[in-house]
């Protein structure tokens, strides 16, 4: 219940200005190839942060997963931007978009994209710049996606539908189709009814005939002209940018607690949205990425299944599920809610190396008078776990250990300074940091550009 609002009238303009004084040096002093990372299940807020540091960025760009990623942001006038494979730069007019050899593109869902950022007035042209290398999602990789799923039964994964786990297997097992080979139609047919030929197989409720080929491939002869002035070797305009000292910032889709590899597996997503992926996704030395922004809720969601430690059942979750809007981006489904999980977070910054973390959404906490922090788990033999484990039935076994810390019952979304935060706020940022032992500098307390506190 919000009862107070924390900052006088006259004391905002001096703490506004204070505040955009030391961002501004916090962001200036990010290193030249910079990214942005998911530390939860997803939808942190990373396209937010993005989207502000964008201002002070050459390039941005996208190294792994597609269009499963809904990124919300919002421009100066408030108007709201739900981006999927369009990095979040594009808001920033001298902002140079690139989306990696790492994501799979589907080509139909892009220009749905492109057509309705220009539709809403912002310049697409000359602005987005697509690997060569990535790899093509078709729309049947989508309905290979639902098969999957419904196939699975009751241990569905939960995934967007978006085709992204079929994309990268046919990828990986190397008869995927990649932009650079659209510009052979005369090998393409061949290509696309291998792969159609191969679902046909697999799937018995996927219906293949020869008309259905001819018209993909027409469809995507008007495609690949329409693509065209967007390939790029974008391996080499990345290196140049870096040659050339430009700032690059990368943005991460999903977040580790997905990733292939150290996700809650195989409830993950098929890439790899941890530090790794930048690399991979771009074809970037390791030693040129320097600082990397680990976004992280002041809770938890997560959509789909899988486990989930901290999550709240019943109606505490539903309380911050309608507090903090969690609603998904791509798909509107409703976002499973819990308390933040220590455990995961610093898993999560032994990966990836986080050199600060914002956290987002402080806000949406103003809701509870009380506040829980999942700190460790134990075994159900009462010792303690000592990592974040990888078996999924120790992970459903286990027991996690709270803290519990006062709220502030106060809205502080209007606050801009971290010292006009009530104490209690406060207390919980510093308890946030100590327990994982990364710096937060940004803090979130709202979804505008404006809504960030620098620490
Ligand atoms: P997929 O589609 O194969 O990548 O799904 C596999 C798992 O990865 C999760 N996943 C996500 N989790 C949170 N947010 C995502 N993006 C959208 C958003 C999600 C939406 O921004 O809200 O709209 O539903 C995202 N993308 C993939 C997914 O839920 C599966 O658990
Ligand atoms: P992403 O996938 O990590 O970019 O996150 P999403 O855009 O999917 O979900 C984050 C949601 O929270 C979006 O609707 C944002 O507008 C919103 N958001 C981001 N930061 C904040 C914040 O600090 N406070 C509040 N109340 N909303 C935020
Ligand atoms: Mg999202």
């Amino acid at each position: 219940v919000v009862v107070c609002s924390v900052i006088p009238p006259s004391a905002s303009a001096l703490s506004v200005a204070q505040s955009a004084c030391q961002g501004l040096s916090r962001i200036e002093s990010l290193s030249q190839v910079s990214g942005v990372l998911g530390c939860q299940w997803g939808d942190e807020g990373k396209g937010k942060l993005v989207d502000i540091l964008a201002q002070h960025f050459d390039i941005v760009a996208r190294c792994q997963g597609g269009a499963n990623a809904g990124h919300t942001i919002y421009n100066s006038e408030g108007k709201k931007f739900a981006l999927h494979l369009v990095p979040s730069g594009i808001l920033n007019d001298d902002t140079l978009c690139v989306i990696g050899n790492g994501v799979v593109v589907h080509l139909p869902g892009l220009f749905k994209e492109i057509d309705g950022l220009e539709s809403s007035g912002v310049s697409c042209k000359g602005r987005i710049l697509i690997s060569d290398r990535a790899h093509l999602l078709f729309d049947f990789h989508q309905e290979v996606d639902g098969l999957r799923e419904s196939e699975l039964a009751k241990s569905f994964i939960g995934t967007t539908k978006r085709g992204i786990g079929p994309a990268y297997s046919s990828k990986v097992i190397r008869n995927g189709i990649r932009v650079c080979d659209l510009r052979h139609m005369d090998t393409f047919p061949q290509k696309l009814d291998l792969l159609l030929s191969d679902a046909a197989s697999r799937f018995k409720g996927f219906n293949y005939s020869p008309d259905m080929l001819k018209e993909e491939v027409e469809k995507y002869k008007r495609y690949a002209e329409r693509l065209e002035p967007f390939i790029a070797d974008t391996v080499l305009v990345m290196n140049e940018a870096i040659s050339d000292k430009k700032k690059i910032l990368v943005e991460g889709g999903q977040a580790t607690m997905l990733d292939i590899d150290f996700g809650t597996y195989p409830f993950v997503t098929s890439s790899s949205p941890s530090a790794g992926g930048i690399c991979t996704g771009l074809g970037i030395a390791p030693r040129v990425v320097g600082d990397l922004v680990g976004v992280v809720k002041a809770y938890t969601t997560r959509v789909g299944s899988g486990p989930f430690p901290t999550e709240i059942l019943g109606k505490g979750g539903d309380l911050l599920r309608f507090a903090g809007q969690e609603f998904g981006t791509t798909t509107g489904r409703p976002r499973r809610c819990g308390w933040l999980d220590i455990v995961a977070l610093k898993y999560c910054c032994q990966i990836n190396g986080f050199s600060s973390l914002n956290l987002t959404k402080l806000d949406v906490l103003s809701e509870f008078s009380e506040i829980q922090l999942g700190v460790s788990y134990k075994h159900a033999d009462g010792t303690p776990v000592k990592s974040f484990p990888a078996d999924l039935r120790l992970l459903e076994e286990l027991k996690v250990e709270y803290e519990v810390l006062p709220g502030w019952n106060c809205d502080i979304s209007s606050v801009r300074n971290y010292s006009d935060l009530p104490k209690a706020a406060c207390r919980y940022v510093e308890r946030v940091e100590e327990l994982v032992g990364a710096p937060i500098h940004y803090i979130g307390v709202g979804p505008g550009r404006d809504a960030l506190i620098f620490k």
